[in-house]
């Protein structure tokens, strides 16, 4: 049998699910999510593998209206990988009818829908309303075919994965069996710490933080431990002081959430060094988000 394989970017408003359901199809965490809006920043890929199989998913920053820079760089990114996929997954909140931000999303996807296949897939299954399916059948009339998932319950994942299987093209396998994403350690660290500071805090500070990963490399106690010292970058000395806490409170438990996280991965101890500097205005500077990777 010949291998099949291809680029599959799942593209959405913000918030829809994308991270999660690529945890979900890859069986592992390979891109942070949140309750929060715009947590995804830039392109992440999860490896689904099969027999003779392979999909890169390509997870991609939520489409939304841009204020800053750096949604601008975001919206870029995500329809790049968009118009060079082999296939698109655009998903929809089964738990909503669809908003302007659809159909903004919707507009996108049909411009790509002659070129390359687009499929609908409905998240959220286990808390959905009904009307929605027709809602977005409406939005997208010439949508080849509706998936319905839930990333959390598992319902309708597999046979997601198994469409994928059928439809690709032929084609090589891009990565080695086992690995699962190309996330290098120094990016999933500061997505880890990125990740916690988006659940323990709140407003505009989970948007105006970035992480740099300064330090990684073995511990003083040996080849099992290892030390890193990260940098979080706000964009004001008000949220500097959020982001601290009463006597360092916050930033000792994102400190250790990472770690703990980090250290049952890695399989290895981690002693993590956090420190928080005021970059004003780092959405809106084009130096630093190249500095940080985000453009
Ligand atoms: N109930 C439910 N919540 C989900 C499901 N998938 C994702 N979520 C939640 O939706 C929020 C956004 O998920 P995320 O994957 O970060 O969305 P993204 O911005 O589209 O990447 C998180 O709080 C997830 O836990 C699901 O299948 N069911
Ligand atoms: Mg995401």
């Amino acid at each position: 049998m010949s291998y099949r394989s291809g680029f599959v970017a799942l593209v959405g408003k913000p918030n829809v699910g994308k991270s999660t359901l690529v945890n979900a199809l890859v069986g592992k965490k390979v891109a942070i999510t949140s309750s929060k809006p715009q947590t995804t920043r830039q392109r992440m890929l999860g490896v689904l593998h099969g027999d003779d199989f392979q999909a890169v998913l390509v997870d991609t920053p939520g489409m939304m209206e841009p204020k800053r820079k750096l949604h601008q760089s975001m919206i870029g990114a995500a329809t790049e990988e968009a118009k060079q996929a082999d296939l698109v997954l655009w998903l929809v909140e089964s738990t909503h009818t669809p908003t302007s931000e659809d159909e903004t999303v919707a507009n996108f996807v049909a411009g790509l829908a002659g070129k390359q296949p687009v499929w609908v897939v409905l998240t959220k299954t286990d808390k959905s309303k009904e009307g929605v399916k027709e809602a977005c059948e409406a939005l997208l009339p010439a949508a080849a075919r509706i998936f319905e998932v839930s990333s959390l319950s598992g319902d309708g994942v597999a046979e997601l994965a198994a469409a994928l299987e059928e439809s690709l093209p032929e084609g090589p396998p891009y990565f080695p069996p086992h690995q699962l994403s190309e996330q290098n350690d120094k990016l999933w660290m500061s997505e880890v710490i990125r990740e916690k500071v988006l659940d323990l805090t709140r407003q505009e500070i989970p948007h105006s933080v970035a992480v740099t990963i300064e330090e990684l490399r073995e511990g003083k106690k040996g080849p099992d431990s290892l030390y890193g010292r990260a940098i979080l970058y706000v964009e004001r000395d008000s949220q500097k002081g959020i982001l601290i806490g009463k006597d360092g409170a916050l930033l000792k438990k994102i400190g250790k959430l990472s770690r703990e996280e980090l250290e049952k991965q890695w399989g290895k101890s981690l002693f993590l060094d956090l420190w928080v500097k005021v970059k004003k205005d780092w959405r809106d500077r084009e130096d630093w988000l190249r500095y940080l990777g985000y453009a």
